[in-house]
């Protein structure tokens, strides 16, 4: 039988991410001209690519180390029509996208630490930073900011992320052709979003379950000068991470995870 080429080719024509591609020698940081891009009509789908970064973005007031063409720093204008509640899984299947992607070069090796870490035997490799805007309760728009490290050596970082941050040339010592990895990453991107908006939300969360391994670990969560401890039983529907505690089932929405040494 011939290929059915109409299918593949209604596939390939309905494809949102990408479809706009912005690139860029160096930026502040791809989110914040993703957020402008947005702010300015862009459709849903846009990219933004730099080679570097001079100011990028972490959560809170953090920084992400963004040296000039050697990793991928990018941003993609999402706007779901969802209430704003349920946007809250999108960084969540963002951060199983590129652990697929990932686990593609090092198999078996991914975990996703929540909420957005993607760790290659326990370092950080890739950070997610997703911001919102909202109309009425419901969503405007998402930036899901994505910094992944590519060919990133061992003196490439500061000394103080040495110990604790990796990159795919550092893990398979292989140079990674990064135009490769943004074709599998974008690809990856659009199948976890139709997942998302298909009513897939459940296959979200167990899948990003299967990265975490953390169900029934002691975890102690710290925002800012709070701290939650509990063991994780589970995501609820928005991706809150549940904690069953001394005070019983606790919602933890935001914070860094540490997991508990006994
Ligand atoms: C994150 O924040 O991990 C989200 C990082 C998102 C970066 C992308 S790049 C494209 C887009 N544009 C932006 O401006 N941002 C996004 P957080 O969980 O707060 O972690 C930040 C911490 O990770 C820092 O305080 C460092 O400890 C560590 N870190 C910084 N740069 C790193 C790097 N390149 N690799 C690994 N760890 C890093």
């Amino acid at each position: 039988m011939d290929l059915n080429i109409d299918e593949l080719r209604s596939f390939f024509f309905q494809r949102t991410i990408g479809r706009r591609i912005e690139y860029r020698e160096e930026v502040e940081s791809t989110n914040t001209e993703a957020l402008q891009l947005a702010q300015q009509d862009a459709p849903e789908g846009t990219v933004v690519i730099a080679e570097a970064q001079s100011a990028g973005r972490g959560r809170l007031t953090r920084s992400w180390e963004s040296p000039p063409s050697m990793n991928l720093y990018l941003s993609v204008i999402l706007r779901p029509d969802v209430p704003a509640q349920s946007a809250s899984l999108i960084p969540l299947a963002v951060g199983v996208a590129v652990a697929d992607v990932i686990s593609q070069y090092c198999p078996g090796q991914v975990r996703l630490k929540w909420p957005n870490d993607v760790l290659v035997g326990g370092k950080k490799i890739c950070g997610i930073l997703a911001e919102m805007r909202t109309k009425a309760d419901r969503v405007a728009f998402v930036i899901a900011g994505i910094g992944v490290n590519i060919n990133m050596k061992k003196l490439h970082f500061p000394r103080e992320l040495r110990e604790t941050a990796t990159s795919l040339q550092i893990e398979t010592a292989l140079e990674i052709d990064r135009l490769d990895f943004a074709v599998r990453l974008l690809e990856a991107l659009e199948r976890w979003y139709r997942i998302y908006l298909n009513g897939g939300q459940d296959y979200v969360r167990q899948s990003w379950l299967k990265y975490a391994d953390i169900i029934g670990k002691r975890i102690e969560v710290v925002y800012q000068s709070d701290t939650q401890r509990g063991t994780v039983v589970g995501l609820d529907e928005n991706g809150a991470l549940l904690l069953e505690g001394e005070t019983g089932l606790q919602q933890v929405l935001a914070g860094d995870v540490y997991i508990e040494r006994l």
